[in-house]
Order: structure tokens, then sequence, then C-alpha cells
């Protein structure tokens, strides 16, 4: 059997191939990405991608599952015990997998939903405009303070008294501050409304208890598995015992069939790694060189929403600094330097999501590669020299040196590794 593409397969070889070199010759400062380590990407490339496994550990609709029994209860084990839960559902092949899920198991068809407008920094599967979420269910938004940047919990809970919702989501994708859990969970109970809080963004800073948590006090939370967290790809739901059944059953059949079992061997590969002290120190380090990101972006002029952040991320405000330069621009001239981060709405933004007045720039794959405070400083002032001039040749070819030698520097995936990617 082969293990290189290039014998039966040309073009796709060498798109994985390319793909490679570009991760390793390039910095990825998108908050939701990370560099996966060996061991994930070798159990997300295995056999197990063969196996049909509906229903769950030693209660399959097929037969010849008892292995993947033993690594669906590994990963299993793994998130209660990463996440202080009593039960985890780790089939959802997405985090929005997940939230359907979690939707699919309290709601009824028609039930209101309340959960933060996408510009302001929530989901799309939080149920914005041409989602099934907004087809089957009425939706109801919050925002953030448009002034601070940040989520006024008096606001959100005069939002609910109005809207009288069935579910209150929170966790977000672009809000780059703790998130209140309790103040979250009182604002729906006041209101008889289940409380989901969506860890997609969070779930490595959480289990490293770098971010406090919502497990036991969020109804349900749900999350991805492949961002902060580096392991396989897709999702998961939290919950208590009580909501064990009914999570189940939601996940499957409710919203998906077969799991994705090589990606389930992914996340027990991954949330091994996350339990060691290791990961710990990671998750410290992807705050530590978020907070000097936003020191440095800071004084050297930028304007960011919330004055700052306290998790893996800063979202950049263009629009009194940089009047006539978009997140989209912004993007494009970042990533001709081998910087790439992504654009992004801020709150009260005029632009289309589709151009932004922000930028989002994240720390957790770079800090995979082992940046540190000094060395994302460097990648700071190269973000900054570059969103300064982003016309000016001579200033992007320096910040293209100073790429490619923290790439040098920090590097990921040698040869060997990337042979099995
Ligand atoms: N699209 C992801 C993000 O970048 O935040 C969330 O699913």
């Amino acid at each position: 059997m082969p293990t290189d593409l290039s014998p039966v397969d040309d073009r796709l070889a060498d798109a994985l191939a390319a793909e490679r070199t570009r991760q390793r010759e390039t910095l990825s400062l998108i908050a939701s990405e990370n560099y996966a380590s060996e061991a994930v990407l070798a159990a997300q490339g295995s056999v197990l991608t063969n196996k049909y496994a509906e229903g769950e550990p030693g209660d399959r609709y097929y037969a010849g599952c008892e292995h993947a029994d033993e690594v669906e209860r590994l990963a299993r084990e793994r998130a209660r015990k990463l996440f202080g839960a009593d039960h985890a559902n780790v089939q959802p092949h997405s985090g929005t997998q997940a939230n359907l899920a979690a939707y699919q198991a309290l709601l009824d068809s028609g039930d209101r939903i309340l959960s933060l407008e996408m510009s302001h920094g929530g989901h799309l599967s939080h149920g914005q405009p041409y989602t099934m979420v907004d087809e089957h269910f009425e939706v109801a938004h919050y925002g953030v303070d448009e002034a601070t940047g940040r989520l006024d919990y008096d606001a959100v809970e005069a939002r609910a008294a109005e809207v009288d919702p069935d579910l209150v989501v929170s966790g977000f994708s672009a809000y780059p501050r703790r998130v209140d859990w309790e103040r979250m969970q009182g604002i729906a109970e006041a209101v008889d409304s289940y409380h989901v809080a969506d860890i997609a963004h969070l779930t490595g800073l959480v289990a490293a208890g770098v971010h406090p948590s919502p497990v036991g006090v969020a109804d349900l939370v749900t999350g991805s598995t492949h961002k902060t967290i580096r392991s396989g790809r897709g999702g998961m739901v939290l919950c208590g015992e009580d909501l064990a059944g009914p999570v189940d059953t939601a996940v499957m059949p409710g919203c998906q069939g077969g799991p994705l079992m090589h990606d389930v061997a992914g996340k027990a590969a991954g949330f091994a790694e996350a339990l060691t002290p290791e990961f710990e120190a990671y998750a410290r380090q992807v705050v530590d060189n978020a907070a000097a990101l936003a020191d440095r972006l800071q004084e050297r002029g930028f304007d960011l929403v919330t004055g700052g952040t306290d998790v893996h991320f800063v979202l950049v405000d263009l629009r009194e600094t940089h009047p006539d330069l978009t997140g989209e621009r912004a993007e494009e001239a970042l990533e001709s330097v081998g910087l790439v981060a992504n654009k992004q709405t801020v709150p009260g933004d005029d632009r289309p999501a589709t151009v932004g007045s922000g930028l989002r720039i994240g720390t957790p794959a770079v800090t995979t590669r082992g940046f540190d405070a000094a060395a994302t400083e460097r990648l700071a002032d190269a973000v900054a020299d570059v969103l300064d001039s982003p016309d000016d040749d001579a200033v992007a070819d320096a910040a293209a040196e100073t790429v490619a030698d923290l790439c040098e520097r920090f590097p990921v995936y040698g040869d060997a590794a990337v042979a099995s990617a």
C-alpha cells in the first residue's frame, strides 16, 4: 500500500506538498487554527477512516467495532477528565454539529434562541441568516457595548427579558475577553431558559485552567477540538448525566450518521497531550503571547477592541487609525509577506463581513511553534509595519525577511512528520 501519494496521484500529492510548505514557511495567526502534533496526524490518517460505527461504544449498529469502541472510550474518558464533565460526546464532526446537537437536545422546532450578533463576534451556528438554525428556530441577538467592545451583562439581561428565549447561547468567535459564565447562566435562568456555552475557541484555555470553565455552570457545553486544544479535528458536547441520553440521541441520529472514527482517534490522541503539564504551560504561553502582541500593537498606535485581550487573540479596529485600510486589504497585505490572519468585523462596523474594518490575530499556532513574548513582539512589529504601509515594497520585503527568520527559528513539521500528513 503506498504511503506516499505521488505514485498514484501527482496532482493531489503536489497540492498536499505545497500546503505542507505553506504551513512551514508562513505564520498562521488565524485564531481558530493550530498545528496538530504528529500523533494527532497519525491517528487522523489511520485505518479508522474505513470503519462505520454508528452508536455508542459497546452498542453499535455495525460489527467489528471492538477497536473503534476502545478508541472512543479513550476519547470520552480523556475529555471528561480534561473538563471535569460527567458526560462527553466526542462524535460531532465539528463545533457547528455540536451546536446543532445541543439545539436538537434542548429545543423544539420554532423555539427562540438568543445569541450574540455575528458582527459583534458571534458565530454562524448561533443562528445567523441562511443557516438551518435560523430556518428552524426563531433567533434574536444581543450585542456588546459598542463603546467598550465588552459584554454589558445588564444589557444582555434586559434583552433576555425582552426576547424571552428558550435558549441563551454564550461563547464566541471574536470576543477577546473572559466570559462570565455564571452571569450568563443567571440571565438564562431568570427567563426560564436553557444556557449553552460554546467554548469552541476556548477549549484549550479552559482545559488548562487559563480561562474559567462553564462545565457544571451552563446546561450544555459545546466546543471544537482542534483550535486552542490542538487535538483531532471536530466537535464535542459536554454535559451532566441528566442530559447524556438526549445529547447522544441528538448527535446520532439527530444530526449525523456514522462518527468519523479517525477524527475520534485524533481527539483521543490530542486530549492525552492536553492532559500533560506541558500543555498547561503551552496554554499559558498562548495567553501571554496574545498579551505581548496587544501591548506592542498598542505601543505602535493601533486600537484594539476592548483595549486588549484576556484570551488567545487580539481584535484590531482599523477605523480610527487607518480609515482607508479595510480588513480585507489588511489581510491581503499581511498574507503577501507570510503572515496569515483574518479580516473581521468590529462592533458597529459599517463594512460587510466580506470586507470588515478589523483583523483578528491569534497566537495559538505560533505558540505551538515555540514563540515566546520576544518573538511575538518581533511579529507584532512586522504586522504593524505592513499595516502602516501596505503598499510599500521595501516594508513588505523587510517583513517577509522577518517572517522567514521566525519560521526558521521556530520550525513546524520536520520532513518525517509531514510524510504521513
Ligand atoms: N470559523 C471559525 C473561526 O475562525 O472562528 C469558527 O468556526
